[in-house]
């Protein structure tokens, strides 16, 4: 195939002919522009132009190449025209790449809240405004670290406790933790390697890690960085167009993934004012709100520019089609109540994660930790509990060995960790992510002696004091860690100040 000067590519910068280069390659993207999830405009915005830099951290590398048909494929870009602009590094990076270089060592993260407020320092404003970001008034995302904080331990004494094992099974697996890395989208905003870090740290620790949709790095890349035996699970947005999703399930299946993890609490996407309010900056350095793209209002921040292809018409009458189309036991991640846990049951599914998509969906939703308790007392209605044909997860807030330990007392089998993982290997890489195992480790083993547990099947109701967890008195003691990094959400700024 002939190369492609730039010059050419320059001569197709507009929406009746718009050509772009990502990685190298030349692409006609015209026929597309309406197609795509994030509006046209964006994509005009680099129209004749290289768009690799803006492309990467919202796409999976082979989001271009399976999304436009072949002969929209133009060919490599002449690598004899391309000019190199030295890029001039702004004052923000600048401060960014210094406040890197002076982060702790990782001798000196001692919890997961030190991962937060590191990466909260050193991440770009834009990754930090759409990972921190929640919902409306950000009660939930509060709530979740406070619900566990109304939990308070029954311990018992004189278990010989002189080995403690919390290694466990999760949907039949092997886990080295009672906790799975929960799925968080677009990695590399804040990590060059995005959500890889995650697959390798958890293949070495035998981790169980679900592969998020919108992951940067392309599904296949994720699941090729697996070592023989480690598990990988799925979670699943359902794409209005049903032949998408199927490919995707069936190709998950076949290349070994354990779970899928179907999201439920997303059939639109909460209103992340953070994220809403981030200013983008533009090629010239100035400030400036996300453009108005087609469809996609001047407001929406990174996520909801991104989610208009999640189906809001999903309903349980779908369930038996997931069910026809893959083997894999399906999970519904983000149920809020007995009702729907028990509808689950019914229809025959491996289980639910009570969640509350990490307060970034319905604010004021109760915190996951919170419902278990009803789930678990209705599930108990339809038999013998625990039930290994149908597991109950709880996600959101989950900071300490402590938090893990509560949640399993009270019947989830496991927790997933989300944020406080994403944000190890925003700031550390893989070795972030590692050490964040090790801080588990370490609490788990403090806590399950303090408690009298030695196996994660000796976690009882009774070891735990649930009483208060429907107390909305205020009675709960300030999170400081938690918030100093999570502070106060900020009202609309005047321009120029
Ligand atoms: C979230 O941001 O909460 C997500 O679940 C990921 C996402 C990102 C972009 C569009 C839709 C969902």
């Amino acid at each position: 195939m002939s190369l492609i000067s730039t010059q050419t590519v320059a001569e197709h910068s507009n929406a009746s002919s718009c050509w772009i280069i990502v990685h190298g390659k030349v692409y006609d993207v015209t026929e597309f522009l309406p197609e795509h999830p994030g509006g046209s405009k964006i994509i005009l915005k680099y129209a004749g132009k290289d768009a690799t830099e803006a492309y990467d951290p919202i796409h999976p590398p082979d989001a271009i190449t399976t999304h436009l048909p072949k002969n929209k494929h133009l060919g490599a870009v002449d690598p004899n025209t391309v000019i190199k602009v030295v890029k001039e590094i702004t004052a923000e990076e600048k401060k960014r790449q210094e406040l890197m270089a002076a982060r702790p060592s990782l001798d000196e993260i001692v919890n997961l809240h030190d991962f937060e407020a590191v990466a909260k320092a050193i991440l770009p404003a834009k990754a930090w405004a759409y990972y921190s970001s929640a919902s409306d008034d950000e009660i939930t995302i509060r709530e979740n670290r406070a619900a566990y904080q109304r939990i308070w331990f029954r311990p018992r004494i004189l278990r010989d406790v002189s080995v403690v094992n919390w290694s466990t099974t999760i949907l039949g697996q092997r886990s080295s933790l009672p906790v799975y890395i929960s799925a968080t989208a677009l990695g590399k905003l804040g990590h060059p390697d995005g959500e890889l870090n995650l697959t390798w740290a958890a293949g070495k620790h035998g981790v169980i890690q679900m592969i998020p949709t919108l992951a940067s790095c392309s599904f296949d890349e994720i699941v090729d960085a697996v070592v023989p035996g480690q598990v990988q699970f799925v979670q699943l947005y359902v794409n209005r167009d049903r032949e998408i999703t199927k490919r995707y399930v069936q190709h998950a299946e076949k290349r070994g993934v354990k779970g899928l993890f179907i999201t439920v609490d997303a059939p639109q996407l909460g209103r992340r004012e953070k994220d809403m309010r981030m200013k983008f900056v533009d090629e010239s350095g100035v400030a400036k709100v996300q453009e108005n793209q087609s469809g996609v209002k001047k407001d929406e921040g990174v996520a909801r520019a991104i989610s208009s292809f999640i189906d809001p018409s999903l309903s349980w009458k779908d369930i038996p089609w997931f069910k026809s189309i893959t083997n894999m036991p399906i999970v519904l991640k983000g149920v809020a109540t007995p009702e729907d846990a028990l509808m689950a049951y019914d229809y025959g599914l491996a289980g639910i994660v009570l969640s509350n998509h990490g307060g970034r969906q319905l604010d004021t939703a109760r915190s996951g930790v919170e419902n278990l308790m009803e789930v678990v007392a209705a599930l108990k209605t339809r038999g013998p509990w625990p039930n290994p044909k149908f597991e109950v997860f709880v996600d959101g807030g989950i900071r300490r060995a402590s938090d893990v330990l509560k949640a399993i007392a009270l019947g989830a089998s496991a927790v997933g960790v989300g944020r406080a993982f994403m944000y190890s290997f925003c700031a550390y890489g893989q070795e972030g992510v590692e050490k964040a195992f090790q801080i588990f480790r370490d609490e788990l083993e403090m806590n399950m002696r303090l408690i009298g547990a030695r196996t994660i099947d000796e976690l009882a109701p009774d070891m735990v004091d649930a009483s208060g967890i429907h107390s909305r008195v205020g009675l709960t003691p300030t999170d400081n860690l938690y918030n100093s990094t999570y502070q106060p959400l900020a009202l609309a700024q005047f321009k120029n100040k």
